[in-house]
């Protein structure tokens, strides 16, 4: 954003000045100078110019919130912005996973030009993380760090509502330490029967305690109900790429932030790596942040853990107790309370099979982590 120019009215009264005239009327001149001169530089302020007058070696600590081509941009405490990179020194508190995530809070060193090196990333409160795709050793790929809420976007028609890909994230968003909400999309689009289908899932999720939105970008159709949910809350969009969260983002804030549309396949990669993620803020919503994710089409969790899955199941936990083994895992323990449950239609039968799926992937990545030892 350019630095406000000077108010062609405030060049005009430095030109009266230099002309003769009465004591009072030069006077009246500073006054107004004054003033102007005041106004201008509260609107240089409100500017928050990118290159920041932070002076050069200083250390600053600030928030990532978003990437900027090469460079990560950093919001600095006073509001400024400033674009800032990791280089070899950077420490960071969290170990084995993405270097720099969106939201992390870090301390800068500002450099000679304006931009500043990220000295330490600091621990992470929350993340939404995920396993690296083709990566051969098990690393942790940070989506958003320090975020409040997961408000997984389904889509009510194209891609199809599955919980397979629900209850996956909510194994990840819970493991990461946020709460969980779903917003089930296109409900514009929906037929009679994929709408009882929306309706059957908002009630399974809403049973266990997680809030649902049956909504639609195009329509605006449950906005509000999603627009509470998230209100005074710093949330992440995730999902299936095209179930719209780009869409819905833009019909939240109001205004176009990001690019919405399938991507071809052939596309994907590039749309990836160039997609700029970054924390918005929403004009009316005070304290309400949201950061949309790049459409991923296949969403591995990292380092799932076979003996506490269960527990990310958290309408499973009220009959554990009742299991026949103390440390039942409810996949092949006879007198198991769980699988009870299921045949009594207690517990949904999607949701087991969700949590069938997931055990079966978490022994098998303990199995490559063991041989690996
Ligand atoms: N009819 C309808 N189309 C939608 C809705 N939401 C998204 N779309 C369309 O679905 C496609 C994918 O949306 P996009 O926001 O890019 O999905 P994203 O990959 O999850 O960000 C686009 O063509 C959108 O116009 C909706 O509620 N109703
Ligand atoms: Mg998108
Ligand atoms: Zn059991």
């Amino acid at each position: 954003m350019p630095l406000a120019q000077p108010d062609a009215a405030l060049s005009e009264a430095e030109d009266d000045l230099a002309l003769p005239g009465s004591e009072q009327i030069r006077r009246a001149h500073e006054d107004r100078l004054r003033s102007r001169r005041k106004l201008v530089r509260r609107r240089e302020r409100q500017q928050k110019p990118l290159s920041a007058p932070v002076p050069t070696g200083s250390h600053t600590s600030a928030r990532i919130i978003g990437t900027d081509g090469p460079y990560f941009l950093a919001r600095l405490a006073t509001g400024q912005e400033m674009r800032a990179k990791s280089y070899k020194g950077t420490h960071t508190s969290n170990p084995g996973g993405t270097l720099v995530a969106i939201g992390d809070d870090v301390q800068l060193a500002v450099q000679e030009d304006g931009t500043a090196n990220i000295d330490t990333v600091l621990a992470r409160r929350t993340k939404l993380a995920r396993a690296a795709a083709g990566q051969r050793v098990a690393f942790e790929q940070v989506v958003v760090a320090n975020v409040d809420l997961l408000v997984i976007v389904a889509s009510a028609t194209q891609p199809p509502l599955r919980a397979g890909i629900i209850d996956r994230y909510i194994v990840a968003g819970l493991d990461g330490g946020l709460s969980v909400a779903i917003a089930i999309n296109k409900a514009d689009l929906a037929t009679e029967a994929q709408r009882e289908e929306a309706l059957y899932f908002r009630d399974v999720y809403r049973e266990i305690g997680y809030s649902v939105a049956i909504v639609s970008a195009e329509t605006k159709e449950g906005l509000p109900e999603l627009r509470s949910i998230i209100e005074g809350k710093t949330s992440v969009f995730a999902g299936h790429s095209g179930v719209g969260k780009s869409s819905l983002l833009n019909a939240i804030v109001g205004r176009e932030i990001g690019r919405t549309g399938v991507l071809s396949r052939k596309y994907r990669r590039g749309a990836h790596t160039t997609s700029s993620a970054r924390l918005i803020t929403i004009e009316g919503m005070p304290e309400t942040y949201i950061v949309d994710t790049p459409g991923v089409r296949e969403f591995a969790n990292h380092e799932l853990d076979p003996g506490n899955l269960k527990f990310a199941f958290e309408e499973f936990v009220k009959y554990q107790s009742e299991c026949g083994i103390t440390n039942c895992s409810h996949i092949h323990e006879p007198a198991c309370a769980v699988r009870q449950a299921v045949e009594d239609d207690k517990i949904s039968i999607d949701r087991f099979t969700s949590y069938q799926k997931l055990f079966e992937e978490a022994k098998k990545q303990e199995f490559k982590r063991i041989t690996k030892a």
